[in-house]
């Protein structure tokens, strides 16, 4: 059995991270990491994002949140995450599902359909089929889709201070977005798992540990 990859979705401000690192910790103290350790099923826990979880695509990163020299046209963005894509795929988490290891990963393949396809309105069958190529195949097991209104994610997000190019951009935009994930979460129920992230940090949590468990003991079985 090789490990199992879960990611973190939605718009801007939804907790992705926070609730990324809770998941981590409560993996740990639940004792369900050793529980699947201890039976050889995963051999360690791993946390990366997209895009920027290579050191190639640390610069890519860099370059699609913070370029200012000239506008990016939609077509080099979309092909940027692609290749921030197939570098972190190819080079973590390939060898890292084949190393028994469980990931948690910030973001994946949807936020393009939902950015790029939704967002941007490029064409969904050339992003599908530019997502499998940089990912050649490889889904996630389980995506955790935080859903939450666009305006208090971005209220969250201002709230912090200097907002990045994405971030930046209109509210429709922001709102069509939006649409994208919810279409896919219809798309795909069993995969994509929807979480009601608006509530306060502690009861989203709740929401996530349950999922988590039930997931986990469809995988591997009950926790003894
Ligand atoms: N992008 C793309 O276009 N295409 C692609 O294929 C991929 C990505 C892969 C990456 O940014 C950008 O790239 C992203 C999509 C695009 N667009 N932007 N901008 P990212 O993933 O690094 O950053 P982000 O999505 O903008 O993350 P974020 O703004 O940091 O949000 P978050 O991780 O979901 O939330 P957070 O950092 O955990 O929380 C945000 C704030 O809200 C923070 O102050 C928290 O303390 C607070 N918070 C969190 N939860 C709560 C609750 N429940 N109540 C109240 N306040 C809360």
């Amino acid at each position: 059995m090789s490990g199992r990859l879960i990611v973190f979705e939605g718009v801007e401000g939804g907790g992705k991270t926070t609730q990324l690192e809770r998941s981590r910790q409560w993996l740990i103290d639940s004792g369900w990491l050793a529980f699947l350790q201890s039976n050889g099923w995963v051999q360690q826990l791993v946390v990366t994002r997209e895009p920027g979880g290579t050191n190639l695509g640390q610069g890519l990163r860099q370059l699609l949140l913070h370029a200012t020299q000239e506008p990016i046209q939609d077509r080099a963005e979309l092909l940027l995450y692609a290749a921030d894509r197939a570098q972190h795929v190819e080079g973590v988490l390939r060898p890292q599902l084949t190393q028994k290891n469980l990931i948690l990963c910030d973001r994946y393949t949807d936020s393009t359909i939902a950015y790029q396809g939704y967002g941007r309105g490029l064409d969904q069958v050339l992003i599908e089929q530019l997502n499998q190529i940089a990912t050649n195949g490889l889904q996630s097991d389980l995506t955790l889709w935080l859903d939450l209104d666009v305006k208090i994610g971005l209220a969250r997000t201002h709230q912090r201070g200097k907002a990045d190019r994405i971030e930046q951009a209109d509210l429709n935009f922001h709102e069509r977005v939006q649409q994208g994930f919810t279409a896919l979460a219809q798309a795909h129920p069993h995969r994509i798992a929807r979480i009601n992230a608006t509530q306060p940090e502690a009861a989203v949590f709740q929401e996530i540990q349950t999922t988590l468990s039930d997931r986990l003991t469809e995988w591997y079985g009950k926790k003894e």
